[in-house]
């Protein structure tokens, strides 16, 4: 054999190695006490049908790692898997007449071969798909530990109403306000829905952040602001008597004490009791609630917001002063923080300053600048900077921190309140009103209330071969589905036919790579061999939700005796997007590249090896046709110096 012959082909090379691979199972490990592991873990795909770059480049990054490592010597695991539940499986139900269960696992099974022509080293005897009910089932017994602990609780909470479809709409299927697919004006309605304790946490996983110094700190600032720790002061305002009726007392949370002299008004939450109370007899106010309460504002969008508010004709009394001050009702005050009522200062806070000069409220100054520097002029603008008490009386003079704790003081003392810490971060809400999810394991008895179901009765199994129209989940018109008996007192009760957020699949998947084939348990003995990830690669787009949740997720499971580490990853590396001429590739841009198209033409190497060289790997990457046609001619110079070399130095092994 001449080895001017041997050319480059990478279609014969590529199936020949991963045949081999296959066939000696080389990317399977187990566990081995006596070597150094590695656990190199990119974020599993949903199987939406088509592999996209964001995905090549994500796992060609985690598969140079794995393989680096392996040539270190380490025992290197690299699994793969599916996030399977989720609303695209149902949208494509509908289109194409074809249960989600079905589509679902027909799109694995092409994704698969794609992944695997790639060349990945994938230990694929740890497959995991999250709508396995070897893999929900888990998850289900964990909740039902969970719930027996007290960490999960019901409660109301509101949800996107389509009045037409008579259907609960997921926030992506609400468009400028309206359904989807009938067009009508979604409303706000309130159903009892499941949450899971994660504000029990808020202090430790706040705290945990400065343990991961393999993260980026972009991410870990993200996560601290998301938590939202702040220190301030719960006091109360009385509400002067209406009538003769004395009303309850009114509290506020603040985290500028030292500005209370400076409160010319009180502002509610429309969603607030003194609203609602004030509104009973005052029907012009009554329809400003109603109107504000089905108007959905984003927290981040409340500064911008143009601020609205009526008077609701009730007086605080001031706690300090007894001055009587108006209390409003105001569309920037946020029912969900804190108590849901604002002492408003003017002076010196910005949406209160904006809100005082609509309504010709007074604007008192009570801080004043320390240094030259600042300047303040309460005509033009509020003055938020800390600075030195004034116009406050006694404590006149202070500088923050000491007027803080003097009107801390004076409080305390006079029962009027005290330091409180409060966090942003809110409990996580699981219940979805949807059909291709884990059903949550609880049945509803009216005798006994929320029961969980026994663990001899899990898993609670998602009905598979379903029919799927457009109103709603088809799990609540499906009786043998939810007609069943309390397994407390046995008579007739009714399942819950919601599902899980797919983000609780998310949360633990994981941990469950290192022991995907026990069925006797959620996590045994390997998982701490394998445990924590050692390196985790994914999209930015997952900084605060999903990597929060399994962070969260990881504590509860160390409190349950399944892991023993504190954090699920020890390094994150977050890849850059896939750009094509400046901007993202997307299919609604139709400027995505086809991956598959790719590797036909030039084979994987080159397509593995372009996304690798052509940016560092948290950095965007900039498409380039001529940039894959450099790779591929690198690989062919490159084979071909190779088997010349071989050729002349290994004669014995060539011929
Ligand atoms: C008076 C004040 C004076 C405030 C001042 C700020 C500046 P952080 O720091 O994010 O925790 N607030 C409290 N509850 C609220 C609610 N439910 N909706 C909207 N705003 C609310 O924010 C705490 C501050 O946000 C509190 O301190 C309160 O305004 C406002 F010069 O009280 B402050
Ligand atoms: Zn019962």
């Amino acid at each position: 054999m001449s080895s001017n012959n041997i050319q480059y082909d990478p279609q014969v090379i590529e199936a020949a190695a991963q045949s081999y691979w296959n066939e000696h199972n080389c990317f399977r490990v187990e566990e081995d006490p006596n070597k150094e592991k590695f656990y190199c873990l990119s974020m599993f795909p949903y199987p939406s049908g088509n592999l996209h770059m964001g995905h090549v480049r994500n796992y060609a990054i985690g598969d140079a790692i794995s393989r680096y490592q392996r040539m270190q010597g380490k025992n290197v695991l690299q699994p793969m898997g599916w996030d399977a539940f989720g609303l695209p499986a149902e949208n494509a139900a509908m289109q194409n007449k074809v249960a989600p269960a079905k589509w679902t696992y027909s799109n694995i099974s092409y994704m698969r071969e794609q992944l695997q022509k790639l060349g990945y080293a994938y230990d694929w005897s740890r497959e995991i798909a999250t709508c396995n009910r070897k893999y929900y089932r888990w998850e289900q017994w964990f909740f039902t530990r969970l719930f027996e602990k007290g960490l999960v609780y019901k409660k109301e909470a509101e949800v996107n109403w389509d009045p037409i479809d008579q259907t609960v709409l997921a926030n992506e299927q609400v468009i400028d306000g309206r359904g989807w697919r009938s067009g009508a004006p979604v409303e706000r309605r309130k159903i009892p829905q499941w949450f899971v304790k994660i504000t029990a946490f808020a202090q430790e996983l706040l705290n945990d952040l400065e343990k991961l110094d393999g993260w980026p700190e972009r991410v870990r600032t993200m996560q601290t602001n998301w938590i939202g720790r702040s220190e301030g002061v719960n006091l109360e305002f009385e509400v002067a008597s209406e009538n003769g009726e004395s009303l309850k007392n009114l509290s506020v949370y603040t985290t500028r004490p030292d500005t209370l002299l400076g409160v010319t008004y009180v502002a509610v939450a429309p969603q607030h009791g003194l609203a609602e109370k004030a509104a009973i007899n005052n029907p012009k106010l009554a329809a400003f609630i109603e109107e504000q309460k089905n108007i959905k504002v984003a927290e981040a969008e409340l500064t911008n917001v143009e601020k609205l508010g009526m008077d609701t004709g009730l007086k605080a009394i001031h706690p300090v002063s007894q001055a009587q001050v108006p209390i409003f009702v105001a569309n920037f005050v946020l029912m969900s923080y804190g108590s849901g009522a604002v002492m408003a200062v003017p002076g010196h806070d910005q949406r209160d300053w904006e809100f005082a000069k609509k309504y010709h409220l007074p604007i008192k100054q009570v801080i004043e600048p320390i240094s030259n520097e600042s300047s303040c002029d309460l005509n033009k603008c509020a003055y938020a900077d800390k600075g030195r008490v004034i116009n406050s009386g006694q404590f006149d003079g202070l500088e923050f921190e000491e007027a803080f704790n003097a009107i801390a003081d004076f409080l305390k003392i006079n029962n009027k309140g005290e330091k409180a810490i409060n966090y942003r971060l809110r409990d996580w809400g699981v219940s979805r009103q949807r059909y291709w999810g884990t059903p949550i394991p609880i049945i509803n008895c009216d005798g006994c209330g929320s029961v969980p179901v026994p663990e001899k009765d899990l898993p609670v199994l998602l009905p598979e071969d379903i029919h799927f129209d457009n109103t709603g989940s088809p799990l609540t018109k499906l009786a043998e589905f939810y007609e069943v008996d309390c397994p407390k007192c046995q008579s007739k009760a009714r399942r819950e036919t919601d599902t899980f957020d797919t983000f609780m699949e998310s949360s633990w998947y994981y941990a469950r790579y290192a022991c995907p084939d026990q069925d006797s348990k959620m996590l045994d003995e390997r998982a701490d061999y394998w445990l924590p990830v050692d390196q985790y690669i994914g999209g930015i787009e997952h900084a605060i939700l999903h990597l929060l949740y399994a962070r969260f997720y990881h504590k509860l499971m160390r409190d349950e005796g399944l892991v023993n580490s504190d954090e699920p990853f020890t390094r994150l590396l977050t890849q850059g997007m896939v750009l094509n001429e400046g901007s993202k590739m997307s299919k609604s841009k139709g400027n995505t590249v086809d991956p598959l198209g790719l590797i036909e033409e030039y084979g994987a190497d080159t397509v593995r090896m372009f996304t690798l060289f052509a940016s560092p790997p948290d950095q965007s990457l900039d498409w380039s046709d001529s940039g894959v046609e450099g790779s591929y001619r690198f690989l062919k110079r490159l084979w071909k110096i190779i088997t010349n070399h071989t050729a002349v130095s290994l004669p014995n092994l060539m011929n």
